[in-house]
């Protein structure tokens, strides 16, 4: 049984893309010895509202538990409940490469959209690798999309290992082999993101049913049927990480996308449906949300403090003489 960490951030609204790279391979390996975190901390490095930010920090470790996490399996919890994690992240900054931080993709893609950029869009990666660093992790279940920061973070491992010592665990990603990176409907060549908003081209999970077929229904695709175009790939990759069956034998079974987008609204419905039906249930008690999160930082506090003990006193920090 492996030692799985993994997050999401509470940035926007998630997306059938969290669900199909991310949130189902978590609860397809859950186990006692992994945790989930919302990671509202990252949800800092861009332009954010505080009082949407405490919503979807909420809303979305209810959406944990509607795609069936179950707390009494693995950890859920929330990151900037369990301050190890900022305190890491620190060590894990003085350890990576300006360089490297700067050639992530994605600190390049978001830096270039936007008016302000945060160093912490920049050193974005060193929490994420403290993150994932805290728990000892063995196996990181993300989308393709977060390769490059699970490879850093390795980096970043093995650099802090060989200069002071053994510390952390090096941990490698999981990444499923369908539903791993969801496309925009409308620009196929971009992934489907949480904070983009091209909402013509992103199914969100907690969407009107009717509103999701509406834009599968307008899904760019060319005239004449063809499974190689980026957008029909996408609706075949769609269909076969909701399904289960493999996208070139679902690709032969169409010749055209009238039935492929039939077949796209109603397996995505089949996925979508027995969530928001959760949701609903579990969002009118937030209380119990709230007791769920508390037990899970607790329980993620535990292994975060010894780990942190163990850089800090590897590192070179001075230990405070409580006594
Ligand atoms: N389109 C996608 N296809 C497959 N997997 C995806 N993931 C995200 N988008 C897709 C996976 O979902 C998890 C959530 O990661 P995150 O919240 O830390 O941020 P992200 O990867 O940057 O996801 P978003 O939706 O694009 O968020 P924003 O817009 O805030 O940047 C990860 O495991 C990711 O791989």
């Amino acid at each position: 049984m492996a030692r799985v960490f993994s997050g999401m951030q509470p940035t926007g609204d998630a997306t059938l893309g969290n669900l199909l790279g991310a949130l189902r391979p978590w609860v397809d390996t859950q186990n006692a010895d992994a945790y989930y975190c919302v990671v509202d901390l990252h949800a800092l490095t861009v332009p954010h509202d505080p009082a949407g930010l405490r919503r979807q920090t909420l809303e979305l470790a209810t959406l944990f538990l509607s795609v069936g996490l179950d707390p009494d399996i693995g950890t859920l919890f929330v990151q900037s409940h369990v301050h190890e994690h900022t305190e890491l992240a620190w060590l894990m900054e003085c350890t990576a490469a300006f360089g490297e931080l700067r050639r992530m993709t994605q600190f390049k893609d978001k830096s270039e959209r936007s008016d302000f950029v945060s160093a912490g869009l920049l050193t974005y990666p060193a929490l994420m690798a403290a993150d994932i660093l805290l728990y000892d992790t063995e196996e990181v279940p993300v989308g393709d999309d977060q390769r490059q920061h699970v490879e850093l973070t390795r980096d970043v491992a093995e650099r802090f290992n060989s200069r002071y010592g053994q510390t952390f665990t090096v941990p490698k990603a999981v990444i499923g082999r369908v539903g791993a990176r969801v496309m925009d409907l409308q620009d196929p060549s971009r992934k489907m993101s949480k904070s983009d908003d091209t909402s013509a081209g992103t199914l969100l999970l907690l969407e009107d049913l009717g509103s999701i077929a509406k834009k599968i229904k307008r899904a760019v695709t060319d005239t004449n049927y063809d499974p190689k175009q980026p957008g029909a790939a996408n609706l075949l990759s769609i269909l076969s990480a909701c399904t289960g069956d493999d996208p070139d034998t679902l690709a032969a079974n169409y010749t055209q996308y009238g039935p492929l987008k039939a077949d796209v609204t109603e397996a995505v419905t089949a996925v979508v449906e027995p969530v928001q039906r959760r949701y609903a249930e579990l969002s009118a008690d937030p209380a119990t949300v709230a007791k769920i999160l508390e037990r899970g930082a607790e329980k993620a506090q535990t292994v975060a403090a010894a780990t942190l003990d163990r850089a800090r006193r590897n590192v070179g920090l001075l230990v405070r003489d409580e006594g």
